[in-house]
């Protein structure tokens, strides 16, 4: 592993080489700790749209970046570098998307509609194509001893993700920040959307013993009756809650110390951008007032690191550059503004810092330490 900046003819004080890899990073797979798999799927999204194109305006945005670190000491020399988009999973995103828009705008006659009960299998077949694809491109990261980064795409992209990481950890948890619960059994019969990633996580991996949701505030009563009757498997912290803590005076930090607590040794993190105030990712496709501070997860990110727990993968999710609205549903419009791909690509960051700092791949900033 590439240790020494001189050896790779990178000075991370200039602009990036716009040939560069992420984050303007020189590092390929055998160079580099942190391996992010771009997933640009979005196929059963049912409302707004574009999180395909998240990989893509991530990468791009990245280069804008300065990779100093306050909290973690140059994480970027243990070498981060990103798989290429695939364009078979590009495709078959597309081809799947537009059959799934035929069961989201019949839904209620899906039962009458026996063509449409053949576009639902094809789409669940592509899904779990999909789910393949990621849990054997995950399996590889692990297989090297590296720490997996899955850059969404839609939360239904990262099942085959937690899949892989079972398979090499027999107990783990999930910390997922989301506006969603995500834990609806088939959400318009598609069996894996991103509303049902953690019904899936739960009911179908049992290797993950624990999902601590955290920013939660737009659910049904049924999602609610799901994850209130698994106490031992789901601890969730709605927004509502975390806000009237602090509105009581509670410290965030004592707050994030307490989500911690509630979580295995070994920790996914499966970062929704919605999660957060929709300040920071206006373009989501379902915004929902409320939400976490950019600081404030980090904070809860970085008081999982410093834990003693580890942090053996995670991603980012459900990113949606700007669309037009004029334009096919999953067309981007190529003059959109970066924002939220800009918050995106430096949760990213910070993710990838904590992990390696978790696994002490990298030592903590101690001369900068910021709480
Ligand atoms: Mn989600």
């Amino acid at each position: 592993m590439a240790t020494d900046q001189q050896n790779l003819n990178y000075n991370p004080n200039a602009a990036a080489d716009p040939q560069a890899g992420i984050f303007g990073l020189p590092y390929s797979f055998d160079d580099a700790k942190v391996i992010y798999l771009p997933v640009p799927w979005e196929a059963t999204t049912s409302y707004g749209g574009g999180t395909s194109h998240g990989p893509e305006a991530i990468l791009n945005a990245s280069s804008q970046m300065d990779v100093f670190d306050l909290d973690v000491k140059n994480p970027y020399l243990a070498g981060l570098h990103a798989h290429a988009i695939s364009p078979e999973m590009f495709e078959l995103n597309r081809r799947s998307k537009i059959l799934a828009q035929t069961i989201i705008e019949a839904y209620g006659e899906i039962d009458h509609l026996p063509a449409l009960q053949k576009n639902l299998d094809l789409v669940n077949a592509a899904s779990a194509t999909l789910n393949h694809f990621v849990r054997q491109e995950v399996s590889t990261i692990f297989q090297a001893k590296k720490i997996p980064g899955l850059i969404g795409g839609d939360h239904s992209t990262p099942f085959g993700a937690f899949q892989a990481a079972a398979e090499n950890y027999p107990e783990y948890g999930i910390l997922h920040f989301d506006a969603h619960s995500d834990t609806r059994k088939a959400y318009l019969g598609f069996e894996h959307s991103h509303a049902s990633i953690m019904y899936n996580a739960a009911t179908k991996i049992p290797q993950i013993k624990k999902i601590v949701q955290v920013g939660i505030r737009d659910f049904c009563e049924e999602e609610y009756q799901f994850t209130s009757s698994q106490k031992d498997k789901f601890q969730v912290y709605y927004d509502q809650q975390l806000s009237a803590k602090k509105m009581d005076g509670k410290s965030f930090a004592s707050i994030a110390e307490e989500i911690v607590s509630k979580l295995p040794d070994h920790v996914w993190v499966s970062f929704d951008i919605d999660g957060l105030d929709p300040r920071y990712c206006p373009h989501t496709g379902t915004p929902v007032p409320g939400g976490l501070d950019y600081h404030e997860a980090i904070q809860i990110v970085r008081s999982l690191a410093k834990s003693g727990k580890k942090i053996i993968g995670f991603d980012v999710v459900e990113v949606a550059p700007t669309l037009d609205s004029q334009s096919n549903p999953i067309e981007v419009n190529q003059a959109n503004d970066e924002w939220d791909a800009n918050v995106g690509m430096r949760l990213l960051y910070k993710l990838s810092a904590f992990a390696l700092a978790s696994q002490k791949i990298c030592a903590w900033n101690s001369d900068h330490n910021s709480i």
